[in-house]
């Protein structure tokens, strides 16, 4: 009988061959996908809860912004300590080395209470110890909801003078404390800023909050930081939970701002009409920004933020990436939150499904497929990309698993279910261990 990894091996060795017949070269695509670092987002771990506030507080809790996370699955991280330990258990079920994304809700301030306008990069020295000692990137967020001075819905758009610079400050430490990250961590940091301003029925002015934005983002990014250590991004939507007339911060409005301020537009497959898709937007926003940060997150009626399954949305956006050798320019991040599975599960199941779609791009036949297309056979073109539907990647999948040391197929499951019965499901709404 042969083992498992002998298995692995010669399915391996028999899909190359089929792979090698239409001109592609699987090494090759696995040397590319190893390259991929994905942006994973804490926020799963604990339903967006963050740790300003004590813990045991119910999982659907509203956190504002127009955010809402459902379902009362057992077991939340309710610390920092928990939080890295779901999400080192989470790492060692996905292959490569990748990114952890925080907000500034995540800070530790030891029991002292901070304001968000005088956060500090040391209120973060754990999550980059954390990170450095495991090779990981980091990526940041500044946090304009779950906040007293939010809660009528306006930030950095707000009306009022006061409130306006509070979050104009928040926006200021917060692109400092990225930098820092970038500088101890050794890779670039991306600093996203999104705001959940906007209004529920239809404003009678829209652009004063819009004009009251533009002027809050350029404070925020007045001081010119080195690249190398944080590159600013900027996430638009057209409408969430509370804002469903009016979004200040709307597609038009970021797209301009990206290009004209040279940020990183934020596409969130979540934030445009039902029927819209981000993956036909890259290849043209890609014309005027310099780079984009993905959140891939999978739209369901009027919830923006499940779990992202292998879809044909999802695959469509890997193959923008591939197919316009975009990857180097975009960072693919996730954004989804649900709390009624198993929340390690969830951030395993969504990165692996975007690795999974990576490498499907990764192994199509581009030149062929050029070729007809300029050729105008699109018979050839229908016919061959519906071969490739069926191709054996699964094989070429399982391969690299083997080879990062993470495991093939379902079985990252069985590790799920036993973190699960040792650690997660000890964890009560009420005690509190670090
Ligand atoms: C909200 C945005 C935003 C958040 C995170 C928590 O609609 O998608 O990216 O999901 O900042
Ligand atoms: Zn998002």
């Amino acid at each position: 009988m042969m083992t498992s990894s002998q298995s692995i091996e010669s399915a391996y060795q028999a899909a190359k061959e089929r792979y090698a017949e239409l001109g592609v070269d699987c090494d090759q695509a696995l040397l590319r996908l190893s390259a991929v670092k994905l942006s994973l987002h804490c926020w799963q771990g604990d339903d967006v809860a963050g740790f300003e506030r004590l813990s045991g507080e119910s999982a659907s809790q509203d956190i504002g912004g127009g955010l809402a996370v459902t379902g009362n699955y057992p077991g939340r991280a309710r610390t920092p300590n928990e939080l890295r330990a779901d999400a080192e258990q989470a790492f060692s079920l996905i292959p490569g080395k990748h990114r952890f994304n925080l907000h500034a809700s995540y800070a530790e301030t030891g029991g002292e209470t901070v304001q968000r306008s005088e956060l500090r990069p040391e209120h973060f020295a754990a999550w980059m110890e954390w990170a450095r000692d495991r090779g990981l990137g980091l990526d940041f967020n500044p946090t304009f909801f779950g906040h007293p001075l939010a809660s009528d819905g306006f930030t950095l758009s707000h009306h009022q003078r006061s409130i306006r610079e509070f979050w104009i400050q928040h926006g200021i430490v917060c692109r400092e404390i990225a930098a820092e990250m970038g500088r101890f961590v050794g890779q670039p940091c991306v600093n996203n800023v999104w705001i959940p301003d906007g209004m529920k029925d239809s404003p009678f002015d829209r652009s004063a909050p819009r004009q009251r934005l533009l002027e809050a983002l350029d404070q925020v990014f007045a001081d010119p930081m080195n690249p190398s250590h944080v590159l600013d991004a900027v996430e638009c939507k057209l409408f969430g939970l509370g804002s469903e007339s009016y979004v200040v911060g709307s597609h038009e409005f970021y797209l301009g701002y990206a290009i004209t301020r040279r940020k990183l537009l934020c596409l969130d497959a979540g934030h445009f009409h039902p029927t819209e898709v981000i993956s036909d937007k890259i290849s043209s926003v890609l014309n005027y920004v310099e780079g984009l940060l993905l959140h891939v997150s999978r739209g369901v009626r009027w919830d923006s933020d499940h779990v992202v399954t292998l879809t044909d949305e999802l695959l469509a956006i890997a193959q923008e990436l591939v197919r316009g050798g975009y990857l180097g320019r975009v960072q693919p991040g996730l954004d989804f939150f649900d709390a009624s599975i198993n929340r390690i599960a969830a951030w395993v199941i969504g990165a692996r499904n975007l690795l999974k779609a990576l490498l499907i791009a990764l192994l199509e036949p581009a030149d062929t497929l050029r070729a007809l297309e300029v050729a105008g056979d699109y018979t050839g073109r229908l016919a061959m990309l519906e071969e490739l539907r069926f191709m054996p990647f699964a094989a070429i999948w399982d391969y690299h698993c083997l080879n990062s040391d993470v495991p093939t197929g379902h079985r990252w499951l069985d590790d799920v279910r036993d973190y699960e019965a040792r650690t997660v499901s000890q964890r009560t709404a009420k005690s509190r261990k670090d």
